[in-house]
């Protein structure tokens, strides 16, 4: 380590700190990696990714090489300093070995370095080296190649030297095989890895990553020079922006960095991503509440100073329809707080979001008026659009003013108040709202059949959709209001199980409702309180009655039970007797849910806007997909 590093203040081996051993982490991997499924799995990588990240941010690397090599091992390369490799005070060993072996090892406790560290990530290194039934790591520094090797996070050996390389030819290689012995699946796929890259490379202008997967010879290059401004234009790519160049800017203030852009599409739905330190913030935060009121501020202000906008002031929500927005911020000491750790607390972080983000749309809006006037319009139709829903709504109202407490007269309610027990079946068509009805547990379960295809909200504007009255019957039915009035407190069933017929119909109709959970009541998905319920296709009869629920499944019942015989194909819902309908789909003993999950917003608007576009081949191909899966990620 040379003086200039010392004096800096970058690194120093002292000031690693070690916090405990890592039995825990092989005797309770879920603590540290969230699960030992796919998702665990594939954290492994993100963390080892991440180290690369930051050392990526912090400057001092600029391509990261992701391979899934054939033995299903996985090796992450960057062009950084490399992890350095001088004895540790304390544990007078090489400061690589500490930095794999201890848990929480880190050397950055510089604030002015910015690091990936929250949610699950940040545990570090020596995790996956625990889960990992063989690790390698080498480093090339100062003109020497180091090499240590692990199992299952033990040492082989202590670190050496394999060979000598030019002084600027710096970097970190690591390569490790997870233990089978720990995770339900060691397959790491592609399209997994690739979402995320996309995303990082977005987030991090410059940084090279290449992923190849050696099986199949695949290969994708992330690389974007133009950072945020490209990908808002890739999250708008199958929409109809209004202005080509995207507004953007980046500011360094207090130790803070803040990038955004931001394009208005001629759609009405609002999109604002948003990333700390590249973690996506689903639940938001400081960072977002910052730029949505500098957003309304600055519409407000150009409209009012242009004498565009006479009366009433533009509200938040008219400001952000057809917004896309890509609000990224880097912290030294990010606080994440909510349901799933992804809301930014930082309180000083919304001012200066705030000051930086008004001073640039404000700029933005006198260089380019016909682009501002634009904007003021479209915010003005919003405006329009949402005072016309607001008599709409009281119409429905008043519409409903007889039924019982203001719901819905086609709701069939449960006899419980209690909204952690109570269920809301969403049921596809009369007639198996009807056997629904017959077949339920009252106490608990509550039943809306719809009729026919619910709107699609992709397409209409706000007066549309809250002049449907079935969305509306939704709506009332589940107690909480939408948007940002949103209260979690009102809900009346802490399920909302869609139930629908396993045909192309049914999906189709899954998919809407699904579209209009997501633009209008997220937290619902957020929350885990969304659910498909999975009817069977089959019955096939030999003394007891087997549900079947796939054609594969089918096959291979049929060939053990020797040849078919009495297979009865349900057709739809409506077909069960209230018996079989509550044997398969609605006795909670004995049903299969699928809870609905946001994994990841970026790849779940571009999912729906695919899947409510045009186009009608991805849809079905996602519907095939995706209806069956035991889990459905969106
Ligand atoms: C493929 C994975 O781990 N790269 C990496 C890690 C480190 C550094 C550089 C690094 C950091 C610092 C100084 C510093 C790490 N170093 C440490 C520790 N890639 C990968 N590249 N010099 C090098 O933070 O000051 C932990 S990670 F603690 F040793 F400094």
């Amino acid at each position: 380590m040379g003086d200039k590093e010392k004096a800096s203040g970058e690194y120093k081996a002292e000031n690693i700190k070690v916090l405990e051993g890592l039995e825990g982490v092989r005797h309770r991997p879920a603590m540290y990696i969230g699960s030992t499924s796919k998702t665990g799995l594939h954290h492994l990588v993100w963390e080892v990714v991440d180290n690369a990240v930051d050392e990526a941010m912090a400057g001092h690397c600029d391509t990261i090489d992701v391979t899934l090599n054939k033995d299903g091992s996985v090796t992450v390369e960057d062009n950084g300093r490399g992890i350095p490799t001088d004895p540790h005070p304390q544990y007078k060993v090489s400061t690589l070995q500490v930095v794999v072996t201890k848990l929480h090892a880190g050397g950055k406790f510089d604030k002015s370095n910015y690091k990936v560290s929250g949610g699950l990530h940040g545990v570090g290194i020596s995790v996956v080296a625990a889960l990992s039934k063989h690790m390698k790591v080498i480093v090339k520094r100062g003109g020497k190649k180091y090499q240590q090797e692990y199992v299952i996070g033990k040492p082989k050996y202590d670190v050496k030297v394999i060979g000598e390389c030019d002084k600027k030819d710096t970097g970190t290689m690591v390569t490790f095989s997870p233990d089978d012995t720990i995770f339900t699946t060691t397959k790491f796929e592609f399209g997994i890895l690739e979402t995320r890259f996309r995303e990082i490379a977005f987030l991090n202008k410059g940084v090279k990553i290449v992923l190849v997967e050696e099986s199949s010879g695949k290969k994708e290059v992330f690389h974007y020079e133009g950072g945020l401004i490209e990908f808002v234009k890739w999250v708008n790519h199958n929409k109809d922006p209004i202005h080509a160049k995207p507004v953007y800017f980046v500011k360094e203030q207090d130790k803070l960095f803040i990038e955004c852009a931001v394009q208005y599409n001629a759609g009405y739905q609002e999109n604002v991503l948003s990333f700390v330190n590249t973690i996506n913030t689903i639940e938001g935060g400081t960072h977002v509440a910052g730029f949505k009121t500098a957003l309304t501020r600055a519409i407000n202000d150009y409209a009012n100073k242009n004498k565009i906008n006479k009366g009433e002031n533009l509200t938040g929500d008219d400001v952000r329809e057809g917004l896309t927005a890509i609000v990224s911020v880097k912290v030294p000491e990010p606080q994440f707080e909510g349901q799933t750790k992804t809301k930014l607390g930082n309180n000083e972080v919304k001012g200066i979001v705030d000051s930086c983000a008004s001073a640039a749309m404000s700029e933005f809006f006198e260089e380019n008026p016909t682009v501002a006037k634009r904007v003021v319009e479209k915010a003005m139709e919003a405006q329009q659009a949402r005072n016309a829903a607001k008599k709409a709504k009281d119409l429905v109202r008043r519409k409903n003013a007889f039924s019982v407490g203001g719901l819905p007269g086609k709701l069939a309610d449960c006899s419980s108040n209690k909204t952690e027990e109570s269920e809301l079946y969403i049921v596809e068509g009369d007639s198996a709202g009807g056997s629904a009805k017959m077949a339920r547990n009252k106490e608990f379960q509550a039943i809306l059949p719809l009729k026919g295809k619910p709107l699609n909200v992709e397409k209409a504007n706000t007066v549309k959709v809250f002049s449907n009255e079935e969305i509306m019957n939704i709506i009332t039915a589940i107690g909480a209001g939408v948007g940002e009035q949103f209260d979690v407190t009102k809900l009346r069933y802490s399920k909302v199980i869609i139930m629908s017929d396993a045909d192309v119909d049914g999906a189709h109709i899954m998919t809407l409702l699904l579209t209009f959970f997501f633009r209008f009541m997220p937290k619902l998905i957020e929350g885990g309180n969304i659910y498909i319920a999975v009817s069977p296709l089959y019955k096939v009869r030999k003394r007891v009655d087997h549900y079947v629920y796939s054609d594969e499944e089918l096959k291979k019942i049929v060939a053990k039970l020797g040849g078919t015989v009495n297979v009865q194909r349900f057709k739809g819902l409506g077909e069960m007797n209230p018996d079989q309908l509550w044997d398969t789909t609605m006795n909670p003993k004995t049903r299969l849910l699928n809870r609905v999950t946001i994994e990841d917003a970026v790849k779940a608007n571009d999912v729906f806007s695919r899947l409510m576009g045009d186009d009608v081949e991805p849809r079905k191909q996602f519907i095939a997909e995706r209806a069956s899966e035991a889990q459905i990620d969106i």
